[in-house]
């Protein structure tokens, strides 16, 4: 079998004649910047001058990524810019996306509403539109007098933010987008790529606003490691083919009920996959096939790591690292062949669990002495690879939607009240909960009282082409998913498109995990727990989640005698 992955995959290395002979889309760019630039001056002339004491905020959003990084204790990938951050932050190792794929989790999180409030499912709807005019993080924190600036793909492009990622009510000026993305998918006349721009951007914007009086909230969102995986190509020899292995259970388990599974369409669909003649749905990829896959995801994780280098270098460079906020996240996890499965599109835990690193000079850590060096940039290519031992792990569950109320708790703007059930007509509200105690208090622990929620929709029990992603008014089913410390449980419940929502007592099909013998999920244990009675009885509530930790704390007494659980 002739396999063109690598070839598929092709890398861009820098044209060196571009600093010398500009081409038009540079030439665009630059004025671009310009108007940019011009904008923030103006905007700065209204602001009556007053050094804020007010802390700045710098939100670094990844694209697919799963916590594979050195300090989420992964061996192999090399993160050690991500790393020196996080050795200063705390760590959340219990962190959620509320949906896993781009459109919904980046709504959810930037509105802090659940993805039945801002019913987007799918990528077809703006939410001020068809669901309720909601306030966005961004957006708050610009009316609370920042300068707020976006760099990359923050909002998900398209009707999903109007087609200008919600400016202007989110941003103080135009969101900046790489010129070069447009050749994401085709040869690269630029000699560039885009989160190499982003990252230039960021400093860009950085280096124009350090002297500001007013603070300001900048977000970049890179796009990788989202797929095509290209990048600079001397990142893969980081990754000698030979030193990575498969996923720890590349096969389908045997009690995955067919409405859980997604059949990967977006890998399938690519020139190099077609070739290979997989089934559908279950394929399997050939293992070859399998570890370069894995090897270009890693090696993308290191190239975004040396841009977050570069960034936090700069808040170093321009005296920013005492006085700026810095959070980084991504907007859900990946799957790398575990469970015979790819990409993001399901309930399991490598799709949705995320990174979720925040540092807040002084109480991370402590303030930075003036001619100490917080960031100073970490070459992956001359790194020692130590294993990462620093950092404040924060084992509690948190979720995505939390992110909002904790960034105002943590920058001292005025509290954002928690949303009402429903909330349609309330446009400043939070579902989530301000996480920012736990920087103060000690109650990082595993807490078995805390729960994130995910869902993922459905089509029908059967897989089919759209179970990925079915547009809206093809979901019939939804998944609706109670993560603790100890296990996850699911439920796929018939789920009403115009509405929006579910029948808890319609039941398809269910997933219980329990985590301290099965941590990646391969032992669905439903049916033995004869569950599909058990929550019969229960009367549903009107909220799911309450109906889901209903089901929990019913069944829990169960696990308790069996001694599943501990008591
Ligand atoms: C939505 O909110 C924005 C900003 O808060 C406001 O300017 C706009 O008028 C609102 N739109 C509607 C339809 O209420
Ligand atoms: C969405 O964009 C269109 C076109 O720019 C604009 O006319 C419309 O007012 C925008 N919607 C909202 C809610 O701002
Ligand atoms: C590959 O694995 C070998 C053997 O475990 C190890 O010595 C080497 O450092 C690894 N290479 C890289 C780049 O991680
Ligand atoms: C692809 O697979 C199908 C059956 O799985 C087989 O009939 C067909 O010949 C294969 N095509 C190629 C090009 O290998
Ligand atoms: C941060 O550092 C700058 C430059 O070293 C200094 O002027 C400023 O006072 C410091 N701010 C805080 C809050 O420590
Ligand atoms: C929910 O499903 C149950 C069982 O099929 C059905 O009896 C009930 O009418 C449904 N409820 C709604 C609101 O559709
Ligand atoms: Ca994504």
């Amino acid at each position: 079998m002739h396999l063109t992955l690598n070839h598929r995959f092709e890398t861009e290395t820098q044209n060196k004649d571009v600093g010398i002979t500009l081409s038009f889309a540079m030439k665009i760019m630059l004025i671009y910047t310009w108007v940019n630039i011009w904008m923030l001056l103006v905007l700065k002339q209204h602001v009556v001058a007053e050094r804020s004491e007010r802390f700045n905020v710098l939100y670094l959003i990844a694209d697919d990524l799963r916590p594979t990084l050195g300090c989420y204790s992964d061996k192999l990938v090399k993160s050690p810019n991500i790393d020196q951050l996080a050795s200063v932050s705390s760590v959340f190792r219990n962190a959620f996306a509320q949906q896993a794929v781009c459109g919904p989790s980046r709504v959810s999180f930037l509105t802090s509403r659940r993805p039945d409030t801002t019913k987007l499912y799918d990528f077809n709807s703006y939410w001020r539109v068809h669901a309720g005019n909601y306030t966005t993080l961004p957006q708050y924190f610009k009316a609370n007098g920042y300068t707020t600036l976006s760099v990359g793909k923050v909002f998900h492009p398209g009707i999903a933010s109007n087609h200008s990622d919600d400016y202007p009510y989110s941003w103080s000026v135009p969101p900046y987008h790489p010129p070069s993305f447009k050749y994401e998918k085709r040869k690269m006349p630029l000699g560039t790529l885009p989160d190499l721009e982003n990252a230039a951007e960021a400093v860009r914007l950085l280096q124009s606003v350090k002297d500001s009086v007013t603070p300001f909230f900048l977000a970049v969102g890179f796009y990788k490691p989202h797929i095509p995986f290209r990048i600079p190509q001397e990142y893969l020899k980081l990754y000698p083919i030979e030193n990575i292995t498969l996923a720890p259970d590349p096969d389908v388990p045997k009690k995955l009920p067919d409405v859980a599974y997604n059949p990967w369409m977006d890998i399938r669909q690519r020139e190099d996959v077609q070739a290979l003649n997989l089934s559908f749905p279950h394929g399997p990829i050939p293992k070859d096939f399998q570890l370069r896959t894995r090897q270009h995801y890693f090696a993308s994780v290191s190239y975004v790591d040396a841009q977050v280098g570069r960034i936090l270098q700069a808040l170093d460079d321009f005296g920013l690292a005492n006085n700026t906020i810095v959070v980084f996240s991504s907007d859900h996890g990946w799957s790398l062949g575990e469970h015979g499965e790819w990409a993001k599109y399901s309930n399991f835990d490598v799709a949705t669990r995320v990174p979720l690193i925040v540092y807040k000079p002084g109480v991370t850590s402590p303030l930075p002495a003036p001619t100490e060096k917080t960031f100073p940039f970490i070459d992956v290519f001359q790194d020692t690879g130590e294993p990462f031992t620093k950092g404040r792990f924060i084992e509690r569950m948190v979720e995505l939607v939390d992110v909002f109320p904790t960034l105002c708790s943590l920058a001292g703007l005025p509290r954002v009240h928690h949303c009402p059930m429903p909330s349609f007509n309330i446009e400043l509200c939070t579902e989530g909960s301000s996480f920012a105690q736990l920087f103060f208090s000690p109650e990082r622990d595993l807490n078995p009282e805390r729960y994130s929620y995910s869902q993922y929709p459905r089509p029908s029990e059967r897989i089919q082409e759209n179970s990925d992603l079915p547009d809206l008014q093809d979901i019939r089913i939804m998944g609706y998913s109670i993560r603790s410390v100890d296990y996850r449980y699911t439920v796929w419940v018939s789920f009403d498109p115009v509405l929006c929502q579910p029948n808890m007592t319609e039941v398809h099909a269910g997933e219980l995990y329990l985590l301290a013998e099965d941590p990646w999920q391969d032992n669905n244990v439903y049916e033995e727990m004869e569950l599909s009675t058990a929550f019969r009885k229960i009367r549903t509530q009107p909220v799911w989640m309450e109906s889901l930790r209903s089901h929990v704390t019913f069944l829990s007494i169960g696990w308790k005698s069996k001694k599943i659980l501990g008591s």
